[in-house]
C-alpha cells in the first residue's frame, strides 16, 4: 500500500479549518490599521502583464510579486468585499472569475503620495484599489522577511521541572482592571501554558469574573462553573478526596476545552491537595526524539475517552477523534476516563501499551514535573490542550471541606480577545491581519 509521507497526512479538519486561521469578525480595518503601525512604503510598481503579476518594490529594497489572480480574488471594493461584514460578497457563479488564472490586469497605476495602486481588470473593466501596506502585510513567503499574519501561540516556551517556583504569576485585580496586564497574563498562558493568579477573594464567582474579562466561558454538563469538593455520590473522581493522576480535563469532547481555571477558595486544612503539572508538548517532543515509532503510534491512532453520570444533566460523553498531529497541537491524556474500547489493530495492541508506558514514564519523570500547592485565595489557570494536571489526595478534617471552583474557556475566544487588545492598545506585532 502506498504510504503517504507523514507531513502530508493531515486530518481534514486541519486542512479546512486551520487552527491558525483568524476569525472573520475581526473589527480591524486594514487601512486604518496600517497608518498607525506599519511604515513600509512602496517606491515602484511594475505590471508584468505577460506573467500576469504585479511587482511591488518596497523602500526596504525588497520586491514582492502578486499574481493578478490573487489581486482579483482579494479586491477590497465594497462590491467584492462587504465593508462591515468583512467577508467576500459574491454568492453566485461569478465567483469563478476569482479562480480564473487567465484573469488579467490590463492597467496598474501607482499613486506614490496616497500609497495606493489602482488596477483595471481586462474582462469586466472592474477597478480595484490596493493600499500598498495592505499588500506588504500579505506578501508571499518567498520574499517575506517577517510574517504579517502572526500566530498568537507561535512563541511557545517548553518547560520541565525548571518551572518549579517560577510559574508566571499575576495579581487578580490588575488583570481584572488593566487591559495590558490582562494581555500579558494571556500571553504567558499562550507561551508557557501555566499561570498563577494571586489575591483572589476567597469566595465563589471569581473564575467567572476573570473568564468574563476574556469572553463567554464554556458551559459543560458540569455547569457554567464547577465545584471541586469531596461530595456524596460523586459524579467524578475529582469530587472525592482521592488523588488524581496527571490528566487532561474533559478529553471525551471533540473540542476539548482549551483553558481551565481552578480557584482555591479553601485549601485542605489537614494537608495534601497539591497539584502536579507537566508540559505535554515537551513530553511529546521527548518521546518523538527517544522513540519516533511510539510517537507515531500515539499520534496516529484515535483513543477513546468517556464520561458517564449525572451532574446537572444525565450525560454519556464518548470521544472519537484523532488526538495528535505531526505538529503537536493538543496533548490529551486521562487515564481515569480512558475507554476500554481500544480502537487499534490487534497486532498493535502490545506496542500501544509500550508506547503508553514510555510516555507516562516521561510525564512522571521528576525532571519534567512541576508541583504547586495553591493557598486559599489563589487560582491556577492553564492550557488544557497542553498541560496535564494532577492532584494528590487530601485529608478531610473537621475544619471544613477543601473547596475549589473551576471553569473552562476556549482558545479561539481567548486568541480573539488578545488580538482585540493588540488592536486597541496599538501594539506592534499585531496578529489579527485578515
Ligand atoms: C479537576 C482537578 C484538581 C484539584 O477537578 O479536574 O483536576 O486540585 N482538580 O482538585
Ligand atoms: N470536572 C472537574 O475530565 C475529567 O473527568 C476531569 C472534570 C469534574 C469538571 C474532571
Ligand atoms: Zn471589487
Ligand atoms: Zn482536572
Amino acid at each position: 500500500m502506498h504510504r503517504l509521507g507523514k507531513r502530508l497526512v493531515r486530518p481534514l479538519q486541519q486542512l479546512f479549518q486551520s487552527k491558525h486561521s483568524l476569525t472573520r469578525s475581526s473589527p480591524i480595518s486594514p487601512l486604518a490599521f496600517r497608518k498607525e503601525l506599519v511604515a513600509f512604503n512602496s517606491v515602484a510598481v511594475e505590471n508584468d502583464i505577460d506573467n500576469r503579476q504585479l511587482h511591488v518594490k518596497w523602500d526596504d529594497g525588497t520586491t514582492s510579486r502578486f499574481p493578478h489572480i490573487y489581486l482579483r480574488d482579494n479586491c477590497q471594493c465594497p462590491n467584492c468585499f462587504h465593508p462591515s461584514a468583512k467577508q467576500r460578497n459574491i454568492s453566485d457563479t461569478s465567483v469563478l472569475e476569482a479562480y480564473d488564472v487567465n484573469t488579467k490586469a490590463s492597467q496598474a497605476k501607482f499613486y506614490p503620495d496616497r500609497q495606493e495602486i489602482e488596477i483595471k481588470w481586462d474582462k469586466d473593466n472592474h477597478v480595484s484599489v490596493f493600499d500598498t501596506n495592505w499588500l506588504k502585510m500579505r506578501r508571499f513567503p518567498t520574499d517575506r522577511d517577517q510574517v504579517g499574519h502572526k500566530i498568537i501561540y507561535s512563541d511557545r516556551r517548553l518547560w520541565g521541572g525548571d518551572l518549579n517556583g517560577d510559574i508566571p504569576t499575576t495579581d487578580f485585580n490588575e488583570i481584572l482592571h488593566d487591559d495590558l496586564e490582562l494581555y500579558k497574563w494571556l500571553k504567558n498562558l499562550a507561551r508557557v501554558g501555566l499561570t498563577l493568579v494571586k489575591n483572589v477573594p476567597e469566595e465563589v464567582g471569581q473564575v467567572e469574573r476573570l473568564a468574563d474579562r476574556i469572553a463567554y466561558l464554556r458551559v459543560t454538563n458540569y455547569g457554567r462553573t464547577f465545584t471541586v469538593k469531596s461530595k456524596h455520590d460523586p459524579s467524578n473522581l475529582a469530587y472525592t478526596d482521592k488523588g488524581l493522576a496527571l490528566h487532561t480535563d474533559l478529553p471525551f469532547f471533540d473540542l476539548v476545552p482549551g483553558i481551565q481555571f481552578l480557584h482555591c477558595i479553601k485549601q485542605a486544612a489537614g494537608g495534601g491537595g497539591e497539584n502536579q503539572f507537566v508540559d505535554g508538548f515537551n513530553v511529546a517532543e521527548v518521546l518523538r526524539k527517544e522513540n519516533p515509532y511510539y510517537f507515531d503510534l500515539l499520534t496516529q491512532h484515535a483513543f477513546v475517552y468517556f464520561d458517564i453520570g449525572k451532574d446537572y444533566l444525565d450525560f454519556i460523553n464518548v470521544s472519537c477523534r484523532l488526538n495528535g498531529r505531526n505538529e503537536v497541537i493538543r496533548f490529551v491524556h486521562n487515564n481515569h476516563t480512558r475507554s476500554s474500547i481500544l480502537d487499534v489493530p490487534e497486532d498493535k495492541v502490545i506496542d500501544i501499551y509500550r508506547a503508553f508506558h514510555a510516555i507516562i514514564q516521561i510525564m512522571y519523570d521528576p525532571s519534567n514535573l512541576v508541583t504547586n500547592r495553591m493557598e486559599s485565595g489563589e487560582m491556577i489557570v492553564f492550557d488544557n490542550w497542553r498541560v496535564l494536571h494532577g492532584r494528590s489526595a487530601f485529608q478531610l478534617t473537621a475544619g471544613g471541606n477543601r473547596h475549589l471552583e473551576g471553569c473552562y474557556i476556549d482558545w479561539d475566544e481567548t486568541a480573539s480577545r488578545m488580538r482585540a487588545i493588540e488592536e486597541k492598545l496599538k501594539m506592534k506585532n499585531f496578529t489579527g491581519v485578515i
